[in-house]
């Protein structure tokens, strides 16, 4: 296995860093002359398709509880040289217990929290012997973050880097059948300049002599670990490795169809005289089946569902986010049966022009969120009673769409948006990109591939974003956005893309290359803090200036206020309750004048929920935006965020109200 020693890295960082404070002309000229970049391949993911069991595959989840230990912070790359992962873990350092999937950084009362480079995790996990008959066995992680290496019984399996995406090897020939089994793994959680996100690492003098530091300019903290389950599953020896799905509708909206394209893996594939083939089937909600169709040569075909039920978002339609199933059977030529395959799809188009976004036809107006995968102990560890909870606070506050700010969410995640109507912004995880580099294109562009290629099939990603807060005022970032934004597009042409952008309009050299704009502005915080009489006009002036420059769709993509939940303050003072509550009113004023010009489509308070950032005087205790607590309570702007969500969802897509919205007051109010 190739490791690539970071530490080199480093010291080439801090070498230039020094190098460039030193020699402020080129420094200079270093930001001056755009940067030629090329447009090179990136390469393929193949396969991942989330581990679903049928009567040709079983799944075995690997979560529980692991055995930890953490490197030297001096010595990261001690495990690989001493070979830790050749026996148990406890064989070479004392472990301490860690749960799967979780963030490793709360779990213990000491500095756990802030170690930086490469941890490493074990656990013995046993293979029945009837797994060993005639079928291939795959090992699949849903995201360690941020970089992982693994091993099976001492040998290596793979490596991958790119926190918040699955990846997966086959371990056929690795395991041992009806006996115990080990797997190993090394994350490392650091950051430097060609990472997605980028971040530092420096070494500074402590009070123990130096020591290594990792800094980043993003405002969440660098949650590290296993985040998401591990699962061990079994496909036959030739088997379904992907699926492709895209659906349209009539104009009428009668009739849907929908489009699939398969990919097989194994020998059969190979044979000449074995000609494979698909046999689609669509079953509706209730199991009964609306259409089914025999692929092509090329083991792609369509199916037409007449009458269909598109899927809508959640309060555009009474029966939002209606699913069918599609079943996938793989055949030989003598149509013995090779492999199934199940998963759910919506149908439903997209449509965008210079003014709209539209669905099944339909203009929408988005009113959401930015979230964070976060929360208390567990870090950005899968949570499935949190992601329940989040989704019913979504659905209880009138909320359609969220974008997965900065990162790629869970797949389970996606699966339940897709469930419940919620639409989705799909972003990857390049945050405040800056100091654009040929090597950190590559691997913004994989992040974009990994993502698409893992979230193409959900009907509830309705837009790419490419990314948060870029520094797009910058030379390069021209050359650099087209290239990100042109590779995108390049792999899926029926969705926009967006970017969330702060910097100035004037100044930004990426809105040319999207299809709809989001900016992030935190008026009467950032700018002019506390300044109430401050927002509304500046919200207006700069929604149409983006406008004016790029003539396409706005959507405000980030405001809000930190708010220390039971602080309250009358006049509204920063902090206090009645101040995120008046900040998030002025704005509702600006974006209601803004609906009035047709092109202004969206409005996303930051954020959804508190969550953990890197310590800094600006933070207490995190960032204390969020409309609930970190402990998914509502604030009292929760309730007039409530209000707002339903009156738009009632004058825009006609749903009705909850019948708790508002609280009785006396007959002489309506
Ligand atoms: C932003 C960032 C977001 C921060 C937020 C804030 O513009 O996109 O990641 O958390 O501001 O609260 O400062």
């Amino acid at each position: 296995m190739h490791l690539r020693i970071r530490l080199t890295c480093r010291k080439y960082e801090i070498w230039a860093l020094s190098f460039f404070s030193l020699v402020t002309g080129l420094y200079v000229l270093h930001f001056s002359i755009a940067l030629i970049l090329v447009n090179k391949e990136v390469p393929q993911t193949r396969g991942m398709l989330y581990p679903r069991e049928s009567e040709t595959r079983e799944v075995r989840s690997l979560d529980g509880i692991w055995n930890f230990v953490r490197s030297d912070q001096a010595n990261p790359t001690q495990g690989v040289r001493d070979e830790w992962y050749a026996k148990e873990l406890s064989k070479s350092r004392a472990t301490i217990p860690m749960p799967v999937p979780a963030s490793y950084n709360d779990i213990t009362t000491d500095n756990l929290r802030d170690h930086v480079g490469t941890v490493w995790y074990d656990r013995k996990f046993f293979v029945p012997r009837s797994w060993s008959k005639d079928q291939r066995i795959w090992l699949r992680f849903g995201s360690v973050h941020y970089e992982a290496y693994v091993w099976i019984n001492g040998q290596k399996v793979v490596k991958h880097e790119m926190g918040h995406l699955p990846f997966e090897a086959e371990v056929t020939d690795l395991l041992n059948y009806g006996a115990e089994n080990r797997i190993t793994v090394m994350c490392d959680n650091a950051l430097i300049q060609t990472t997605v996100p980028q971040g530092r690492i420096t070494e500074v003098p402590n009070d123990g002599g130096m020591t290594i530091v990792q800094s980043y300019t993003f405002d969440f903290f660098n949650y590290a670990g296993i985040h998401r389950s591990v699962h061990l599953y079994t496909t036959p020896r030739t088997f379904i490795e992907e699926v492709e799905v895209t659906t349209n509708l009539s104009k009428d909206a009668t009739v849907g169809e929908v489009f699939y394209s398969v990919s097989v893996n194994g020998s059969a594939a190979n044979e000449a005289d074995n000609v494979l083939h698909i046999q689609a089937n669509l079953y509706d909600k209730e199991g009964i089946l609306v259409a089914n169709a025999t692929s092509d040569q090329k083991l792609g075909g369509k199916l037409q569902v007449n009458p269909v039920k598109p899927w809508w978002p959640y309060l555009m339609h009474s029966e939002p986010g209606y699913l069918y199933q599609l079943e996938i059977k793989l055949l030989a030529t003598n149509d013995e049966l090779l492999d199934v395959y199940r998963l759910k799809v919506g149908i439903r188009t997209l449509g965008w022009n210079s003014q709209q976004f539209l669905i099944n036809g339909k203009p929408v107006y988005f009113r959401g969120f930015g979230r964070h995968e976060d929360s208390d102990i567990r870090g950005k560890g899968l949570d499935n009673a949190l992601m329940v909870r989040d989704f019913n606070l979504l659905k209880w506050i009138g909320a359609n769409a969220y974008r997965t700010s900065h990162y790629p969410y869970s797949e389970e995640s996606m699966q339940f948006a897709d469930e419940h109507g919620i639409m989705i912004i799909d972003e990857c995880p390049s945050v405040d990109t800056e100091n654009f580099s040929q090597e950190l294109l590559g691997k913004h562009k994989s992040s974009l591939e990994q993502l698409i290629h893992r979230d193409r099939n959900h009907p509830s990603v309705v837009m790419w974003s490419i990314a948060n807060e870029p520094r797009t005022g910058s030379v390069s970032a021209d050359s650099y956005f087209e290239l990100v934004a042109n590779f995108t597009r390049s792999l899926d042409k029926t969705r926009p893309i967006t970017a969330a952008i702060a910097v100035p309009n004037t100044q930004d050299k990426a809105g040319r290359s999207l299809d709809i704009i989001s900016f992030n502005r935190y008026n009467a915080w950032y700018s002019n803090a506390g300044r109430l009489d401050m927002i509304t006009q500046n919200v207006i002036d700069e929604a149409i200036a983006w406008n004016k420059r790029y003539n396409k769709p706005i959507i405000m993509s980030e405001y809000g206020a930190d708010t220390l939940e039971g602080l309250h303050m009358q006049p509204a003072y920063v902090w206090s309750e009645e101040f995120q509550t008046e900040v998030f009113s002025r704005h509702f004023k600006a974006f209601d004048e803004l609906r009035k010009k047709g092109w202004f489509i969206g409005e996303f308070v930051w954020n959804f929920a508190d969550f953990k950032t890197a310590q800094t005087y600006t933070r207490v205790g995190g960032n204390k935006k969020g409309v609930f607590t970190r402990a998914r309570q509502p604030k009292a702007a929760a309730h007039l965020l409530r209000k707002r969500y339903f009156a738009l969802g009632r004058d825009l897509d006609q749903c009705s109200f909850p019948d708790d919205l508002f609280t009785y007051i006396a007959d002489l109010i309506s």
